[in-house]
Formats: structure tokens, sequence, C-alpha cells
């Protein structure tokens, strides 16, 4: 047969462990700078990261004092999606900001 079929009178093993994984999820953390205004950073976790007008002040100010906070955690392409996004809209408002991913 050579396509991986079964010939008759061949038995067919049950799978009992399923060969799909569950995707590794990755933190996207935002990085305090000491020049992007903390309305822009607000702008973008609301817009890129759907957060409330209350959590993104929350999160903003978080990051603002401690240096850093996680603003989701996504599957490997969501979080590089989200990364270009917030590096692209930055850049093109002349500001710094920066966020990184790291694996859960
Ligand atoms: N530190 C900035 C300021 O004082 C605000 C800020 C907050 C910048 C969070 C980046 O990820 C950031 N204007």
């Amino acid at each position: 047969m050579g396509d991986g079929g079964t010939k008759l009178g061949e038995h067919v093993r049950e799978q009992v462990r399923p060969e799909t994984k569950e995707p590794s999820l990755y933190r996207v953390i935002l990085l305090n700078d000491d020049y992007t205004t903390m309305e822009f950073v607000i702008h973008v976790l609301e817009t890129i990261f759907n957060k409330t007008a209350a959590e993104a002040a929350q999160i903003m100010l978080s990051v603002h004092k401690k240096g850093s906070g996680i603003c989701g955690v996504f599957t490997r392409e969501i979080a590089e999606t989200k990364l270009s996004a917030v590096h692209s809209t930055a850049r093109k408002s002349g500001y710094p900001l920066k966020c990184i991913m790291e694996k859960e």
C-alpha cells in the first residue's frame, strides 16, 4: 500500500494517548521607560490587549512603579503579533515603548 494505510487482515492499534499537545503559552510583558506617556501606554493596553480603561490604568501604573508587568498570556504566534503591534504603533508615535515575551 505504501500510503500508511492497512492491508486487509492487519490489526490497527487503538490510540490510547492523543498525539496532539496543548500549545505552549507565553507571557507578554510591558517594560517601563522614561519617555512614553502614560496616556499612550493606556491606549496600547486598551486597543492591543483589550483591557478596560480601569484595567489599563492599573497595569500602566504597576509597570511605571515596578519596571515591568504582564499584559496577557497567549500562544506563541499571538504573543509575537502583539509584540509587533506594540512596537509598530509606538515607533509610529515616536515612543521607545518595549515589550517582551517569556515562556510560561
Ligand atoms: N514611565 C512613563 C512615564 O512616567 C510611563 C510608562 C508606563 C511608560 C509604563 C512605559 O510601559 C510603560 N511617562
